[in-house]
């Protein structure tokens, strides 16, 4: 009811914004008057921001301008994406292939921009898998993604996969503890105390911004939720949240809510790197999958790796520790001075702050209070920096500006608190609509905010924009925090559920966006790079078509010779050489997708013709004038039929008998 209210006053406020200056009761719950123009984004104008949002279940990745809020692209990452042809063109299907087959779905939960120096720099952006546990890098030169790595020894990639400040690593911590993937996994559920042990994973990522598990380390069977990497003062340290210590395996809302405390898990990854050097990891024999797109071939490889090194930090002191943080902690963030640890217990009344200085301090005096499976749990008061009091319900994930404030989301209360980090002052509060997750500030999470805005990604709807049946769209609101007060200036509806998303200057990455794929760089082994490779070969049961395309016909669009039962497999390829001309390519029938296939790029369909007859292909994508004529047909005989493979385009003598006359 409360909110209702709200609603009702936000509706009519809207309607009057720019003509008057009405003030409803409850400021904060304005739309300020020159919203429209803080957002207005004019036809054929730039937005500032690139801001990169997760799809959560879609398992895709979406790409707005801000302060527009104007969607310019899915990236598809975890899931098959029948408009581009991604996990269905032979080329792009070993990206979804996992330890278990090939996935066609995953649930995309959090961006990481690189960095350089703690600052983003543009490069790629990563996202997590949460089911089938997964790290995407997506090259920002393309919007494709590039390389996608599985993670053993895990259960529920949640706290991933947070960034370190030059991107040495991303990180990728179990949200379910599980039997290790080597062990007898075997084991009745109710040992889970026994049995289950989680893990945190290091991927370390090289100048080609390539993937590889460099180490894991074995833990106690908690939850880990979420995680930052320290920066500045704090480089060289991971903080990850856990819930969950009271270590329970049924009926977690009420058995994994016993403790007032849980965990924030400190990590010196310098520490581990040398433990590792130094041969105290442990070989695991496990399975994952590793895939990688090459550019060139414009094809993806999956290689299934077998081995990773395992740290236990009984054989390596003085690398993980234990913070105690209220109450379930979900959100675990680190300030752009790298000073302060913001954990965000989901049943805490107060966001606790934690100093790095005072961290170090009681590691160096040896302040614990006891261990937890033999890990040091450093004592509470003493790497305290202090408590927020009274910010709200249901603290979630905590951004900064530069100016030394925080911003937290509170899911309960549905709103965004404002506070400071040096006196911990509750400053402003606004409401979201409603039930705040995540939220971000445009390079909130690094050591260079470059503020303006905070945004709410919301986890309800209800009413905020035209109803669409059961199912609502999920919605980002912007919010001005360039003054004092946080106004509310824009809702966007967003793909999927968005959980974390991450903006960057437009200018970072559109210097780098690439146009075309040089058609002598394709290395595509099917490629057609000319006309005069346009060709049809029989290869046993297999018909092999090496197709171009160019405005405004394939060659060739005559086919014949296939018969049921053999396979055929459409090479295509693009021979444009301008930006923004791809070509598609459907076939009547086909149990797959089209295939959308970029300017001097190759793209293969399998099809298995399951009838005589002939069959139109078109182009799917309107290229040009003409492009209802980019079309032609392939012929299907009957099994054991001797109509032998031809191939033709342009050719308009009668071949053979007229059906009707037969
Ligand atoms: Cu808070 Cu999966 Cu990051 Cu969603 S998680 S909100
Ligand atoms: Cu090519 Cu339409």
């Amino acid at each position: 009811m409360k909110h209702l209210s709200k609603v009702i006053l936000i509706t009519t406020v809207t309607s009057l914004a720019g003509m008057t200056g009405c003030k409803p009761r409850g400021a904060q719950s304005a739309i300020s008057g020159d919203a429209a123009q803080k957002t207005y984004v004019a036809p054929g104008k730039y937005d500032e921001f690139y801001d990169f949002v997760s799809g959560g279940f879609s398992g895709q990745m979406a790409v707005y301008g801000l302060p527009s809020g104007r969607l310019f692209r899915v990236i598809p990452v975890f899931s098959v994406d029948p408009e581009k042809g991604y996990g269905y063109s032979e080329e792009t299907k070993p990206m979804l292939n996992t330890s278990h087959g090939f996935v066609p779905w995953g649930d995309l939960h959090h961006i990481a921009l690189s960095e350089t120096d703690g600052i983003q720099d543009g490069r790629w952006v990563f996202g997590n898998e949460n089911n089938t546990p997964r790290i995407a890098r997506v090259d920002l030169k393309t919007f494709r993604t590039a390389e996608i790595i599985e993670i053993p020894n895990s259960a529920g990639n949640h706290s991933s996969p947070f960034i370190t400040q030059n991107s040495e690593y991303v990180v990728a911590g179990t949200r379910f503890s599980i039997p290790m993937d080597n062990t007898n996994g075997d084991v009745p559920i109710s040992t889970y105390k026994q049995n289950f042990k989680g893990t945190v994973s290091f991927i370390h990522v090289d100048t080609s911004g390539r993937m590889n598990i460099a180490f894991q380390i074995l833990l106690p069977g908690v939850n880990f939720d979420l995680a930052r990497a320290g920066k500045g003062k704090s480089h060289g340290w991971v903080f990850f949240s856990c819930y969950n210590s009271e270590k329970a395996n049924t009926l977690l809302e009420v058995n994994a809510s016993q403790k007032d405390k849980d965990f924030i898990l400190c990590v010196n990854w310098k520490k581990a790197e040398e433990y590792v050097k130094a041969g105290k990891a442990q070989k695991r024999v496990v399975a994952y999958a590793h895939n990688i797109y090459n550019e060139n071939k414009h094809q993806a490889t999956s290689e299934i790796e077998k081995e990773v090194l395992m740290l236990d930090p009984k054989d390596c002191p003085d690398m993980v520790y234990f913070m105690p943080c209220p109450k379930s902690p979900h959100g675990c963030d680190t300030d752009p001075t790298g000073e302060y640890i913001v954990g965000s217990g989901k049943l805490a009344a107060v966001i606790p702050v934690f100093s790095f200085t005072k961290i170090q301090k009681a590691i160096a005096d040896k302040n614990f209070d006891g261990d937890y499976d033999g890990i040091p749990v450093l004592k509470y008061e003493a790497v305290l920096h202090g408590e927020v009091q009274k910010p709200g319900l249901g603290p979630l994930h905590t951004e900064f500006d530069a100016n030394g404030n925080a911003y937290t989301s509170f899911f309960i209360s549905s709103e965004i608190v404002k506070w400071r980090l040096s006196d911990l002052k509750v400053l402003d509060r606004v409401p979201t609509y409603y039930s705040v997750g995540h939220l971000s500030v445009p390079g909130g999470p690094t050591r260079k905010p470059w503020g303006k805005y905070v945004i709410a990604y919301n986890k309800i709807t209800k009413d905020r924009y035209l109803p669409t049946g059961p199912e609502l769209a999920q919605s980002a609101q912007l919010y001005d925090i360039s003054g004092d007060k946080m106004k509310l200036i824009l809702d966007f509806p967003t793909i999927g559920e968005p959980h974390y998303a991450e903006a960057i200057p437009a200018e970072l990455i559109m210097k780098n966006s690439q146009k075309i794929y040089k058609i002598e760089d394709n290395q595509n082994p099917w490629a057609a790079k000319g006309d005069k490779y346009a060709r049809v070969e029989r290869k046993g049961n297999e018909v092999h078509v090496y197709i171009t395309a160019i405005r405004s016909h394939f060659n060739p669009d005559n086919i014949e010779g296939v018969k049921l039962g053999d396979v055929v497999y459409f090479h295509v390829t693009n021979l444009e050489q301008d930006w923004d001309i791809p070509h598609g390519f459907a076939v009547k029938g086909a149990n797959n997708s089209e295939l959308l296939i970029m300017p001097g790029e190759t793209q293969t369909l399998a099809w298995r013709p399951d009838r005589v007859g002939v069959f139109p292909i078109y182009c799917t994508d309107f290229c040009s004038a003409l492009h209802q004529e980019m079309s032609g047909y392939i012929r299907v005989s009957p099994a054991g039929s001797n109509v032998p493979i031809t191939f033709s385009m342009g050719k308009t003598e009668p071949t053979g008998p007229i059906a009707e006359n037969k």
